[in-house]
């Protein structure tokens, strides 16, 4: 059986059926939690996270009608609309993030698509400093095609993140303005221009169990796997269809790392919106079960973030320490997820 190989073995599988996916995902949760505990350390450094910065470059006004999301034009939310930001402003903030120790900067853009337009240039202006300042850059601007994801290439982009989000079945009770294969569209583009591909989910919309399988399902059996996949617990936000759901419990948060961990296990499993709502316990838990990446900083793009003085004392708590870049990384060294 599948399941029972080695996690070397796994690490290549791209053709999970939703029944093997289940049978991981409903372990016992400690048994679980070992499990993905003994594949991150056969993969990764588990005392090393990547600490990844996040900044919005163009907040709200998005025509798209994600559920889930504070920016959309179909919800009042409160948060205010910016455009685009000046070059030096973002310039500013990544050396800022670099300062501070962050090795990844992600900048994020509430448009439903990129067009072929000053604001694009702009952005391929931003993504070739931001490389320059020695930071992995990292971008998610919505959809994109063929053209501008070769272009974000050239100008030095090294991941693109688009979240496919939940299952096929339950993202037409969450976004109507797209479709899932508008999704899976982009992310083929991303890996075609040779970008990495950051894709991951949200839990805590009111999906079932069997809808974040099948989401991890469509992520495991991408090929190659996504080298980053971040999990999101939904930030309720007033306003939004989904602002009264309750808060994701954290043996679930750390059940849905676990199956990450086992089922891709060489990508960077990325702890990412809801942290605020984990205790220094439920987070040391998701470290333990695979996660190996965080956003610092205050804010996400619009939500709060824990303080980014919590996050050191927490590292230094647990004896974790920031991963370097990967692209520092000198090809053939000695990283275990090389192997
Ligand atoms: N507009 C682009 C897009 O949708 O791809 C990029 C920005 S969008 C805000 C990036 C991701 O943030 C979404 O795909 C979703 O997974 C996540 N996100 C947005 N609002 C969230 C919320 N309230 N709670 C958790 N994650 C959220
Ligand atoms: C991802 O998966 N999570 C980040 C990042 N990719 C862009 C965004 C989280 C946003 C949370 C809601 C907000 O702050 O607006
Ligand atoms: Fe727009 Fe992205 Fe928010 Fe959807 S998730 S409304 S596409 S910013």
């Amino acid at each position: 059986m599948k399941t029972s190989t080695t996690p070397k073995a796994i690490s290549e599988m791209h053709d999970w059926t939703k029944e093997e996916i289940a049978k991981i995902y409903n372990m016992p949760l400690l048994d679980l939690v070992y499990k993905a505990a003994t594949v991150h350390r056969e993969f990764h450094d588990p005392s090393e996270v990547q600490v990844c910065s996040l900044l919005s470059i163009k907040t709200g006004g998005c025509s798209e009608d994600c559920g889930y999301c504070p920016q959309s034009v179909h919800y009042e939310t409160g948060v205010e609309v910016q455009p685009l930001l000046a070059f030096e402003d973002v310039l500013e903030k990544a050396a800022m993030a670099k300062e501070a120790g962050a090795t990844r900067f992600c900048m994020g853009a509430a448009w439903r698509e990129v067009r072929d337009n000053k604001d694009f240039e702009r952005v391929l202006k931003i993504v070739s400093a931001v490389n320059d300042l020695g930071l992995e850059v990292c971008a998610t601007l919505g959809m994109l095609n063929e053209e501008q994801a070769r272009r974000l290439k050239e100008a030095g982009l090294y991941a693109y993140n688009h979240n496919v989000d939940t299952s096929e079945g339950y993202y037409k009770s969450i976004i109507t303005t797209r479709t899932y294969k508008d999704r899976l569209d982009t992310i083929k583009h991303t890996r075609k221009a040779d970008i990495t591909v950051c894709s991951g989910g949200i839990i805590g919309m009111g999906e079932s169990d069997d809808d974040r399988i099948e989401m991890l399902m469509t992520l495991a059996n991408l090929d190659p796997h996504p080298e980053s996949v971040p999990i999101n617990a939904l930030v309720p936000v007033a306003g939004t269809p989904l602002e009264g759901r309750p808060p994701v419990d954290p043996f679930e948060f750390a059940r849905m790392i676990a199956t990450a961990r086992i089922l891709m296990p060489k990508s960077m499993v990325r702890l990412s919106a809801g942290r605020l709502e984990l205790s220094k316990e439920a987070q040391a838990f998701c470290f333990l079960a695979g996660a190996n990446s965080i956003f610092a900083g205050d804010k996400l793009l619009t939500t709060p973030n824990p303080p980014v003085d919590e996050d050191k004392e927490l590292f230094q708590e647990l004896g974790l320490r920031p991963r370097k870049a990967f692209k520092e990384e000198v090809v053939n060294s000695a990283h275990p997820s090389d192997n």
